[in-house]
């Protein structure tokens, strides 16, 4: 079982100890890539693939897993020998930067990409600086192609957008053009398609994972 940290209150001084956390986090070689989205999304799904194809590239990795309840996540990947850490929110909506700083603390590296998982919601999340590098949101296509224009905040606060669930597509009827338009509108953020379906078919990820490398060497 993994050590959980309990998320007590929020700090009021989260931008002033994100830009701390930043700087820490560069002195460390670490690019911090805060994966944000709605419940079952696929955010857990998507990083369980990336950060298998980021291992083979001989790219050290770790992960803060954010859930309400819960440490099966943290567990998974700490059983995979990647250094994992859970933090149980009870009850809140979004991780903060002092959460996250207790975080890494327990799923430390240097000279890698650490992943975050944050909670499950397309609001909250684009309010909190976390002192990451990266910002990517999962849009899942049955949640529907018209989310870039209802949740306006996060979509303009994301660097890069994940389409999760590609295979999907035809059944429900997602309109791409319509869902890129939307975005478009207020960003310029690349979007990556992606496809991780039970049948073991994976479409999308080398290219994900070389914008994220791409993004690990500038630093
Ligand atoms: N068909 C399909 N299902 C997916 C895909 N990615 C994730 N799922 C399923 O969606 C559900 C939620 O995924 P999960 O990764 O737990 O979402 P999270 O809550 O955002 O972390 C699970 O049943 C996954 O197997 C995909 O690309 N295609
Ligand atoms: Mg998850």
């Amino acid at each position: 079982m993994s050590e959980i940290v309990i998320m007590k209150e929020l700090l009021g001084e989260n931008k002033k100890i994100a830009e701390e956390m930043r700087s820490f986090y560069r002195e460390r070689g670490v690019l911090m890539v805060n994966i944000m989205g709605a419940p079952g999304a696929g955010k857990t799904t998507l990083l369980k693939a990336l950060i298998a194809e980021l291992d083979r590239r001989g790219v050290n990795t770790s992960v803060i897993e954010g859930d309400l309840y819960s440490s099966i996540d943290a567990d998974y990947f700490n059983e995979k020998g990647i250094k994992a850490s859970q933090i149980n929110t009870c009850g809140e909506c979004h991780l903060d930067a002092a959460v996250i700083r207790e975080g890494f603390d327990k799923a430390a590296i240097d000279h890698g990409i650490c992943f975050v998982e944050n909670v499950g919601n397309l609001i909250c999340p684009a309010e909190f600086d976390l002192g990451d590098d990266l910002r990517i949101v999962c849009a899942s296509v049955p949640e529907g192609d018209d989310k870039t224009y209802k949740y306006i905040p996060m979509f303009s606060y994301v660097d890069a957008v994940v389409l999760t669930k590609c295979d999907l597509k035809e059944a429900v009827g997602f309109d791409t053009p319509y869902f890129t338009k939307g975005l478009r509108a207020l960003s310029e953020a690349p979007v990556f398609e992606v496809s991780l379906n039970k049948t073991g078919e994976e479409e999308g990820i080398p290219a994900l994972a070389d914008y994220i490398q791409g993004k690990f060497n500038e630093l």
